[in-house]
């Protein structure tokens, strides 16, 4: 998998990473020679070397280095994982900063033989996940999130792009083995007993229970083979609330390293999931009835909201560009039906896995209170399952949330059900 990976490569620490910035020639705009640099090696994620790195002097002349290790952080060596990640990555923040500038971080370069590149950093930004579960609402997220997805997905695909070049971008974001990380946590491990789920014994009952629904087993498989196959548009592949650095006023997406040419239901699916993730999580984190069906309306009306930017920015930037004799309306209402459908369901599987697999969410894992974990847990294991059974009979975005906002915990599970 490393097999070529480069002679010189060798992983930083904070010490060895300022003489390299000092070096490099694509940052004299940001940092002065005679600049006294710091910096902080702030990795919370599950792969990679993140390096925040700033002048003393001025704290505001800051960039992130991030590179690559040829092993999976959250395990360590006895994972593998090719290098070459992190060229998908700034390739794929490059393509998104062309479409959408103000929500994507900018790449200064990319280094072939260190796997890392250099970006932007967003000092000023949090991880939404994080502002999400302490109830802090994003007025503008819908309409900055909406318009990401209408452009890096609309305009990457072949409703767009002509026939070469589209066949062009599958070649360069062939991403195999991170692709394969999905099918085996999202589509696979979930569903059957392996070492790598992680779920508390208290939802084993549920899980069981999951686990044992051949027809739901059934509906993932469809889901999995849909990631699997259609190579529809240069999706982000990992776009949960993790991936989204946030303030009041701005958005922006960042770590595409699961980048793809794949179906655009899994970039909708994950941000839609996400927020019902964090829906399920307020069961507990917000006890006052007032207060959580206050921040529930909020994410409920997230969703509502970014799907509508989502579908007027597609018919903008998308519909409106195309051959209405290829591509007539009746062609183009079931497209973004079928979109609404994708969305569902692969944000269904988004859900379930972050709840049994390795790799949970702090939204629900972080529940300290395991009965509480318990309840939020299977809230949002029996909303996954909702939507993944109901999606074909969704009609518009509001159906969707109409499915989610019925679900209940249930806690215990009952042993007639198990
Ligand atoms: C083994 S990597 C675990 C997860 O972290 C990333 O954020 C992806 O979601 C991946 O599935
Ligand atoms: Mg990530």
């Amino acid at each position: 998998m490393n097999d070529e990976i480069s002679p010189n490569y060798h992983p930083f620490d904070s010490a060895t990473i300022l003489d390299y910035v000092k070096q490099r020639p694509e940052l004299s705009t940001v940092f002065r020679a005679d600049d006294e640099l710091i910096a902080d090696e702030v990795g919370d994620g599950n792969l990679n070397l993140v390096f925040k790195v700033w002048a003393k002097a001025d704290p505001e002349r800051t960039v992130i280095i991030k590179q690559a290790l040829p092993y999976l952080r959250l395990v360590g060596g006895d994972w593998p994982l090719p290098v070459d990640r992190a060229r998908i990555e700034a390739e794929a923040l490059k393509v998104e900063y062309d479409l959408v500038p103000e929500h994507t971080p900018k790449v200064y370069f990319y280094d072939a033989e260190m796997y890392l590149f250099a970006m932007q950093n967003l000092n000023h930004h949090v991880i939404m996940r994080k502002g999400l579960s302490e109830g802090i609402k994003y007025p503008h997220f819908a309409e900055h999130i909406g318009l990401f997805l209408a452009k890096t997905l609309g305009m990457t695909s072949d409703l767009v792009l002509d026939y070469r070049t589209k066949k062009e971008m599958v070649k360069r974001f062939i991403n195999p083995e991170l692709c394969k990380i999905t099918e085996d946590l999202v589509f696979t491990e979930p569903y059957r007993k392996t070492e790598r789920n992680a779920y508390h014994a208290e939802l084993e009952p549920q899980v069981l229970a999951l686990q044992a629904d051949e027809a739901l087993r059934v509906e993932v498989a469809k889901m999995k083979e849909k990631f699997m196959t259609q190579a529809q548009a240069l999706v982000h592949g990992d776009l949960h609330t993790g991936s989204i650095m946030i303030n009041q006023q701005e958005t922006y997406v960042i770590d595409p390293e699961f980048a793809f040419y794949g179906p655009m239901g899994f970039d909708l699916g994950a941000v839609i999931g996400n927020l019902l993730l964090n829906y399920a999580a307020h069961e507990v984190r917000t006890p006052d009835p007032d207060a959580r069906a206050d921040f529930r309306a909020y994410l409920t009306g997230t969703i509502i909201d970014l799907w509508h930017v989502f579908t007027r920015e597609f018919q903008r930037h998308v519909w409106d560009q195309v051959d209405p004799i290829n591509m007539p309306q009746g062609y183009q209402e079931d497209y973004m039906l079928r979109l609404l459908h994708d969305a569902a369901g692969l944000g269904a599987c988004k859900m379930m896995r972050r709840v049994i697999g390795l790799a949970g969410v702090a939204d629900i894992r972080g529940i300290e209170d395991v009965h509480d974990r318990t309840v939020a847990a299977s809230l949002a294991l029996n909303i996954g399952q909702a939507l993944i059974f109901e999606r074909e009979s969704l009609r518009t975005i509001e159906d969707l949330v109409e499915v989610a906002t019925a679900c209940e915990p249930v806690v215990p599970w009952p042993a007639a059900k198990a």
